[in-house]
């Protein structure tokens, strides 16, 4: 049965209680969690019920549960999705062998390494988004925003059981680890890089989730994918609590994106600023930079370690299972973006180390989806104008665009080019300054803040004007 034991401590469908060991370490954890979340967690709002979502069984139908639940006393817990009966490992060298229930030996430093990088995301991301309640633009956002980092948390539980159940005292002391670095701090940084960023504003909260949370869908694909199915089990639990990160962020910006044309039509003017909305130029700034810092996150264009991650069976394709191909792609090839000289250009490259670009196509044409349905909302709305996400080699730090300065619409372009021209590419001091001079809670059932639209509709069929969150 896919059903959470929800009398349990800690609740789970792995069965917990017939494993002391692992229970009791998991039990250690647990309050040190709690010290992180109280520390590191929502800034203010903890006492306060919330209407959540929470998991009661696995299945499509589990997600059916609301109530009111103050988030410390959130039922954190571990949910792996249910196993699929003999199920082989489905790419690379072990290709046809049944998949791995425990951790191969000589694996075990790449799995641990790999498992650790995608759990660190979990808190980082809280943490950056710890001070937006106070500003946050309406009590059905700010539902929206404890959601998600509620469920962020239990991502973090995910990786933790991972390393607990597998990786004896190592997975204990990176369990601990996890809770100790800290996003944007310079002694202890979280490992990845957009991870390190601030996510001061709202606008910057929702392109987050759209742009960083569907990277997060790209990796947990992949990872799902794994031969070692315990992590394939819980990536694809955790897709499921993914899909509404992302729902959060595309209908968000499209909600902001659709004020500003009501405000461009009413005032007829671009420059809505004034009208307490954001122009369209200061949201493609917020996409340029969302956008790139996300590319960063699919690693270099040519990687051995993702070569090396897919050979050994840990981490696949977006959707391995149904591409028809070798599965094993030694003598494959793939075409991947580069620089020669002083042009971006294309060219092919072993299919293998090609792995992280691959899935950065994936990942493009994802987010492009999502931006022509921003762009329809300007249509509609009879404005001519669009908004583009920047070429993938644009503001790059990680792989082969990092050590040159290209613009948006793709062209190498000299540095001098670059300090002339940067400012009206990126979200600057005063770009931010006005868009955080917006940013004023607003908290009264059923309002919204001048800048963004309301939503078609409530959460969970409830009404708009419901009272997501229960304020003194
Ligand atoms: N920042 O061969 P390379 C999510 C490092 S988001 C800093 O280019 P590789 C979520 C790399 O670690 C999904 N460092 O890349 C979203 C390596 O270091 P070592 C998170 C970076 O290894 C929102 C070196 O550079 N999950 O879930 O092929 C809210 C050379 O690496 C960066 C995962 O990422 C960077 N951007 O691939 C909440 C999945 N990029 O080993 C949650 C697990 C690279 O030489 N991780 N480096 O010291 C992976 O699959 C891989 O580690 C990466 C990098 C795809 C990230």
């Amino acid at each position: 049965m896919p059903g959470i034991d929800y009398s349990e401590r800690i609740p789970n469908n792995v069965d917990l209680a017939g494993n002391r060991r692992l229970q009791r370490a998991l039990e250690d954890w647990q309050p040190k969690f709690l010290e992180w979340w109280h520390d590191m967690g929502p800034v203010g709002f903890q006492g306060n019920e919330v209407y959540l979502r929470t998991a009661v069984s696995v299945d499509a139908q589990g997600w059916a549960h609301f109530d009111w639940v103050r988030m410390p006393e959130y039922r954190w817990g571990i949910f792996l999705a249910e196993p699929e009966a003999s199920r082989l490992i489905n790419f690379g060298d072990h290709k046809g062998a049944p998949a791995w229930q425990d951790v191969p030996g000589e694996y075990r430093g790449v799995l641990r390494r790999l498992i650790v990088t995608q759990g660190d995301t979990e808190p980082a991301s809280v943490e950056q988004q710890r001070h937006l309640g106070k500003t946050c633009p309406s009590l059905y956002d700010l539902r929206n925003l404890f959601q998600v980092n509620v469920e962020e948390g239990r991502h973090l539980w995910a990786m933790v059981y991972l390393l607990d159940a597998h990786f004896g005292r190592d997975g204990r002391e990176e369990s601990e680890a996890l809770l100790q670095r800290r996003s944007g701090d310079a002694d202890k940084p979280r490992i990845l890089g957009a991870f390190n960023e601030r996510t001061p504003d709202w606008l910057s909260y929702l392109m987050f989730c759209f742009f960083t949370d569907r990277d997060g869908k790209y990796q947990l694909a992949s990872l799902a994918e794994s031969g070692f199915d315990p992590l394939s089990r819980t990536c694809r639990f955790m897709l499921t609590e993914e899909a509404h990160h992302m729902f959060v962020g595309e209908s968000g910006v499209q909600r902001v994106v659709q004020r500003t044309c009501e405000l461009m039509r009413e005032h007829r003017t671009d420059d809505v600023r004034k009208h307490g909305g954001i122009d369209l130029a200061t949201i493609q700034k917020y996409i340029n930079f969302h956008c790139s810092v996300s590319l960063d996150l699919f690693g270099s264009e040519v990687s051995t370690n993702a070569a090396n991650f897919y050979t050994m069976g840990l981490k696949g394709r977006f959707e391995e299972t149904k591409k028809d191909d070798d599965h094993r792609l030694k003598d494959e090839t793939y075409t991947i973006a580069d620089v020669q000289g002083d042009r971006l250009v294309t060219r092919p490259e072993a299919a293998l180390v090609s792995l992280n670009e691959r899935l950065r196509d994936d990942y493009v044409a994802d987010c492009a989806r999502g931006v022509a349905r921003w762009n329809q909302v300007i249509k509609q709305h009879g404005i001519d104008a669009e908004l583009k996400l920047p070429h993938r080699a644009f503001h790059r730090a990680i792989g082969a665009f990092a050590d040159v300065k290209v613009s948006p619409d793709g062209r190498i372009i000299s540095e001098a080019e670059w300090d002339a021209k940067h400012l009206g590419w990126l979200p600057t001091a005063a770009d931010q300054a006005f868009v955080g001079s917006l940013m004023q809670g607003v908290t009264e059932p059923g309002k919204f803040a001048g800048w963004i639209a309301p939503p078609p509709r409530g959460i969970n069929s409830k009404p708009i004007e419901f009272e997501y969150v229960r304020l003194p």
